[in-house]
């Protein structure tokens, strides 16, 4: 009997120390998975910091379960490589050392960015518009009940707009970063249905203003990118005209290596302004010109707003009107 028991407390004693030695386990990987965590939060943070505001990033970053896929910068090279869990894994891939962001996938594929369901966070987001091919948008679910696709940002000059017809044509930048959309996803997101378009604006002291038109509309390349744009409301001030209060409603797209502007100098205003824009006599908004604080012919402005006044921050997003 006797050694029965005393089996029976070796056996009990064991059963202690396995369970001690376990939950010695559960507290180092507890505290491990933590200690990622935070370091993978902060990592977020930072790549994100520039696309989110703070108060959006923060619930943003909260939400852990939704589904995304990392989408290399080159889509050349591979398709989708990774899917992973959330935007932790963006921090997890750049560890390994690859160049992708994150993006996000919903299925059915949105046709712009007022296709996902209200509450949706911002961010980085494929969508197939009709006619068109896949592509990736930045999609602002914050600004003015959201749902906007985002056609251009800048906010710290990385990025040149100093450029070619075949880099407007497809769009450039880092999407979220500073980037341009491209002008031919222009033509097949605004082809879908009737569009607005919205300009928000910050100068170097922090007053911020925009500017909404209710019509907004792009041609294909054919047209040189025609733009179709009236209807201005908003804080800004309209400077969609040039000095000599001409529209820019119905001019074709200019860059530095193709001249469709009416420049009264003869002069290519893409090559005056430094900017791709659709020029008449050039143009009051020019703010796809040269980042600077400075006033300039060619400085980032938009002259109701801030006269020639290069602008610290801007931005153009578009969505479908429902109100007209
Ligand atoms: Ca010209």
């Amino acid at each position: 009997m006797d050694s029965i028991e005393d089996y029976a407390r070796a056996w009990d004693k064991r059963k202690e120390v396995q369970l001690d030695t376990l939950s010695e386990w559960v507290k180092t990987i507890r505290s491990l998975i933590k200690r990622r965590i935070h370091k993978l939060k902060n990592c977020v943070n930072d790549r994100f910091k520039s696309a989110f505001s703070d108060k959006e990033a923060v619930k943003c970053l909260s939400s852990l379960h939704d589904k995304y896929v990392v989408v290399p910068v080159d889509k050349a090279s591979n398709n989708i490589v990774f899917i992973c869990k959330s935007y932790y894994y963006e921090c997890l891939v750049k560890e390994l050392g690859t160049n992708e962001h994150l993006e996000r996938v919903i299925d059915p594929t949105p046709k712009d960015c007022s296709d996902l369901s209200p509450g949706t966070c911002s961010g980085v987001y494929t969508v197939r518009p009709q006619n068109g091919v896949d592509i990736s948008v930045f999609c602002d679910m914050a600004t003015d009940d959201g749902g906007w696709t985002v056609i251009q940002k800048r906010f710290d000059g990385t990025v040149s707009f100093d450029r070619f017809w075949s880099n407007y044509k497809t769009g450039f930048g880092d999407i979220t970063g500073e980037h341009w959309l491209g002008n031919d996803n222009l033509h097949y997101i605004t082809d879908q249905g009737l569009y607005k378009v919205r300009f928000d604006f910050e100068d170097y002291s922090g007053n911020t203003a925009y500017a909404i038109y209710n019509r907004f509309s792009v041609g294909d390349e054919g047209t040189n990118y025609i733009l179709s744009i009236s209807g201005y409301h908003g804080t800004a001030g309209d400077s969609m005209i040039d000095a000599s209060s001409q529209s820019l409603n119905g001019m074709k797209f200019s860059t530095r290596d193709k001249d469709n502007d009416i420049d009264y100098r003869n002069d290519n205003c893409a090559v005056r302004k430094k900017s791709g824009w659709w020029h008449a006599s050039c143009t009051y908004s020019n703010i796809n010109g040269i980042y600077t604080e400075d006033n300039s012919k060619d400085s980032n402005h938009w002259v109701a707003f801030d006269v020639r006044n290069g602008l610290r921050k801007t931005k153009i997003m578009m969505k479908p009107n429902l109100e007209i």
